[in-house]
């Protein structure tokens, strides 16, 4: 062996992968054979542990601990996702945002939501705004017309996920590739109404690369996730965990968990409870109880019909 080094798996095509060492290299290399025997699959955003041999072939050696998985897309170790929401145009639908932030919150992902087309409707903008402060998630306001927006969210990325992989969702037309246009134009994504895009087949899923925060800021550590075409943690992930842990995923419920009269409370209906109270006193925003409230229902239905 001539040297060994840890790094980041930031793209894989057939068979091969791309690593990005904590050196700031990027090499290509193959697994050992070993992973293939012991069913281990590289993941894009999986930490690794690399080493060249004296014939100067690059091998994967080890794959690290993850911090998370994700289905799909296929991925490991996110952790922040900016969750846009747009004012109209789509129109926000808050039990699907509110789902992709619960499997977030699951899978130990900081979100941070993005109000997206905010020239359309400031009444929407602050109403969304409004709910996730109040849920304690940091939000920011963006749209093409204002350049404020862009600027806030720049510097944030470069700040708050330092050293860690940052990834962008949200559902179809809410204006993912125009944002990461805005912040990085050398990403050059294809942008588009929805009806274009299904005109051009939206749903070819392409596979997801990680950028490095040195490319894109020009320094830092760090890597923004390219998730086109598709929303990110898709909602498969949500089948693995049980209406249990549901209350723990809104975290906003987290101070009147275990205040409620009854100790199997599901903090719907039930008398005395704390959650509803809280609710009822302004402290937590109707449409995050709604979502918990249909969110609840699909999971006890799952488990109910048997997997
Ligand atoms: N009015 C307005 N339209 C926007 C804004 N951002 C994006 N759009 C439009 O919304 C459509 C969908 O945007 P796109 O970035 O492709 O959405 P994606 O599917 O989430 O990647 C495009 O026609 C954009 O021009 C915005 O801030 N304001
Ligand atoms: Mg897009
Ligand atoms: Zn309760």
């Amino acid at each position: 062996m001539t040297w060994e080094q840890n790094g980041t798996v930031i793209a894989s095509e057939g068979g091969l992968y791309e690593i990005y060492t904590d050196g700031g290299e990027r090499i290509q290399c193959k697994p050992r054979g070993r992973f293939r025997h012991e069913k281990k699959k590289l993941l894009v955003g999986d930490r690794v542990l690399v080493s060249a041999d004296e014939a100067g072939n690059k091998w994967v050696d080890e794959i690290l601990e993850r911090k998370n998985r994700l289905l799909r897309p296929p991925m490991a170790n996110v952790t922040h996702l900016f969750l846009l929401i747009s004012t109209a145009l789509p129109d926000p639908v808050y039990e699907n945002a509110d789902k992709l932030i619960a499997i977030a919150e699951e899978n130990r992902i900081e979100t941070r939501i993005v109000v997206s087309k905010c020239d359309l409707s400031s009444e929407k903008a602050e109403e969304i705004r409004a709910v996730y402060e109040k849920a304690g998630y940091p939000v920011f306001l963006f749209s093409t017309a204002e350049v404020g927006g862009r600027e806030r969210l720049f510097s944030y990325i470069q700040r708050d996920c330092a050293g860690g992989i940052a990834a962008f969702a949200g559902a179809s037309g809410v204006g993912k590739s125009t944002l990461l246009n805005s912040l990085f134009p050398a990403l050059g994504r294809e942008t588009g109404s929805v009806s274009e895009k299904i005109g051009r087949g939206k749903h070819t899923t392409r596979a997801v690369n990680l950028f490095p925060f040195a490319q894109l800021f020009g320094e830092g550590q760090g890597f923004l996730a390219d998730t086109p075409g598709f929303s990110l943690l898709d909602f498969e992930n949500f089948d693995f965990f049980g209406v249990e842990a549901l209350p723990l995923n809104f975290k906003e419920f987290a101070p009147y968990l275990g205040h409620c009269r009854y100790t199997k409370c599901s903090h719907r209906k039930e008398e005395g409870c704390a959650v509803l109270k809280a609710l009822e006193e302004g402290k937590i925003a109707p449409t995050r109880h709604k979502s918990y409230c249909i969110l609840y229902d699909q999971l006890k239905n799952k488990r109910e019909w048997g997997q």
